[in-house]
This record gives C-alpha cells, structure tokens and sequence, in this order.
C-alpha cells in the first residue's frame, strides 16, 4: 500500500509539473490580420534568437501561404518607443545563402551559382495595398520595401531598405555600402586587372568558372596572376561583397539564424527614419502590410505568404501609455523554460497542491 501511496504522489507531481511547463512559453495569437507590436522595456539583443522575455509576451501573427505549400510565416513585433523589432520565422529545410559563390577544390576555381533565400516585407506609403501588386506598372501605389536576402545582406547583417513606385523599384538613399558583384569581370576597372585574373580569356561570362571573385571574405582586392591568387583567400568566397549601407538603404539591421529546418530572423528600424522612402510608424497607428518569402528563388518563383483573405495586414504598434505588458526583466536572455512570474506561480501552486496531496495521502494511510 506505501508503495502504492508513493506512486500515486509522484503520478500527480508529475502531471502537474507536465501542466506547468505545457504552459510555459504559451505565445498568443493574434487575430489572424493585426501584428501588433507590443511596447516593452526591455533591451533587444539583435541575434535572431527570441532569448529576451518580451517575445514570450508578444502576440504572434500566422499568416499562411497562398501558394499551397503550406508554409507559413509567424510574425511578432515589439517596440521600444524608439525602435520597432520584428521577428520572422519559416519553415526552410535548405539553408541558401550561397549565391554565385566561389569554391576552390585545391586545384581549380568554380563558380557555385545558386540563388538565395529570402523574406519581404511591403509596407504601404499610400492610402491601400493589394497583395501581389506589380512595381513599374501604371498602378501609382506607393511602398516601403524591406528585402532580406539571404546571400546578398543577410550574409553582413541587414536588410535591403527599397521602396516601390508606379516608375519600378528602387533602393533608398545611401552614401556608402551596399551589396556588390564579386566578380573579376564585373569589377576590374582596367584590362590589365582583368588579365591578371583570367590569363588571356578575352570574353569570359560573369559568374562563369572562368571568371574569378575580385574580392575576398574580409572586402580586400584579390591579387591574381593568370589565373592563381598569390595568397591563401580560403576555399570558399562570397558571390557578393555586403556592407551594410550608410543612409536610407541601411535603415533595416537584421540578425539570421538557420536552425536547419527553419529560418529565424530579428529585425529592427527606427519607428520614424525621418527618411521620404519610409514609412513612419506611429504610436496607435495602424500599418497596411504584406509579406513574401523566397526559397532559394527570385522573384518570379516565390511563395506569398498572406492569405486570400483578408489579403492586407495590419501592423499595429502599442504606445507605451497602454502598454499591458508584465514583463519587467532587464536581463537579455532568458534561462532555460523561462524562468520568469509565471514560472514562479506556477511553481507555487504546484508546491501548495504537492503539500495538500502528500497530507492527503498519509491521513488516509493512517
Ligand atoms: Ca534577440
Ligand atoms: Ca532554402
Ligand atoms: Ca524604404
Ligand atoms: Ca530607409
């Protein structure tokens, strides 16, 4: 019978403890059109992990595809009365970040080729959006673009900060930086640069595997002579040399990680730029949005996220004088289980309920 007793205590344990940390992390959804970005206190670490308490606050959006391939993007965002951070998540198996790169195999250069994961988002600088609208057309809509792409800024951290007009897309303003092609061909300002590289190929292709990439992994021109770098760059370089812009065009960092399965992406812009090719979001303003993602694709062969109905989202952003938020950690990362106030509620209730069912147990034993 004691043993009985025992077993019986310990089935209950268990089941409450199994109850408490099912709760743990519970993220609310959303109403299935609002992101809303919560306010908070906390600070954001930009690492493309959720570790900061505040995300276990913020709703998630979950917006399916409207492609059939049952990808779906979840979306949350926080803001800080200053910036407005984004996080984005997918399901990717394939980790693409290797566009027109170039392989050394010991003996011979190759160029990779490839193209790139991505993600997007369009926010609307006019007064409607559809889903699907086309750039460069006579439509006169107006859009905020934010493109990561996986190769081509992802690689250095930041997100392509571009807007749409009825004239094509274009990218904001910048004095420095930017993505860059990585190639001999594209890049050799003289003949004799070229040369260098490429021996005495008259007409090699960009991105061929005759051509070569013109600067390493850390930005430094390559020295070539026919053909052969005359030192050690690695076995493997960019397609692209990225440096995250200065200006309008580099108002967007972001921080990237695949986990192997999925992509994880932290964003984080100003909520005003103060820039005329963004958007300003406002605290209880309301922010018309849709959402794209790319696997390993351009723009003609992609997945839309952003169901068929309602084809428009909202992004809402919370002042702080309504905040509800009860997160209060200044700490950047969370413990394991997030050991946060309900952790520690939790953990009471389960204390007080073991006490009551332990003297339970032994006054009926008695
Ligand atoms: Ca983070
Ligand atoms: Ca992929
Ligand atoms: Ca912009
Ligand atoms: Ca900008």
């Amino acid at each position: 019978m004691k043993t009985k007793k025992i077993i019986g205590v310990l089935v209950a344990l268990g089941f409450f403890v199994t109850v408490l940390f099912a709760s743990q992390n519970v993220i609310a959804l959303s109403d299935g059109v609002t992101l809303s970005a919560m306010s908070t206190t906390d600070t954001i670490t930009l690492d493309g992990e959720k570790n900061e308490l505040a995300w276990n606050d913020a709703e998630m959006l979950i917006i399916p595809s409207i492609d059939g391939s049952g990808i779906d993007v979840e979306l949350q965002a926080l803001n800080d009365g200053t910036y407005i951070y984004i996080f984005a998540s997918w399901n990717d198996s394939t980790k693409d970040d290797t566009r027109r790169g170039w392989s050394f195999n010991g003996t011979d250069w190759s160029n990779v080729g490839g193209n790139e994961d991505r993600i997007e988002f369009a926010w609307s600088l006019g007064t409607s959006i559809v889903c699907g609208h086309n750039p460069g057309t006579a439509d006169p809509m107006l859009f905020d673009v934010w493109h990561w792409k996986a190769s081509r800024t992802g690689i250095s951290g930041w997100a392509d900060d571009r807007y749409w007009d009825g004239s094509g897309r274009h990218s904001d303003d910048k004095t420095s930086g930017g993505f860059f092609d990585n190639s001999v061909v594209r890049q050799g300002a003289n003949s004799s640069a070229i040369t260098a590289a490429l021996g005495n190929s008259t007409s090699v292709a960009a991105f061929s595997n005759n051509d070569r990439p013109f600067w390493d992994n850390n930005g430094v021109e390559i020295t070539w002579t026919a053909g052969v770098n005359a030192t050690p760059v690695g076995n493997f370089i960019n397609g692209y040399k990225s440096v995250i812009p200065v200006g309008s065009q580099g108002d967007v960092p972001a921080a990237s990680v695949h986990n192997g399965t999925a992509w994880n992406i932290e964003f984080k812009r100003a909520l005003d730029t103060g820039n005329d090719d963004d958007v300003a979001f406002s605290d209880s303003s309301s922010m018309p949005f849709y959402v794209a993602i790319h696997n390993n694709s351009g723009d003609d062969n992609h997945f839309r996220a952003g169901g068929s109905s309602p084809t428009t989202f909202q992004l809402s952003i919370e002042s702080a004088t309504t905040s509800t938020t009860t997160t209060t950690s200044t700490t950047p990362t969370a413990p394991p289980f997030g050991l946060d106030q309900t952790l520690l509620i939790g953990a009471a209730v389960v204390g007080i309920l073991a006490v009551f069912i332990i003297v339970a147990f032994v006054r009926r034993g008695r």
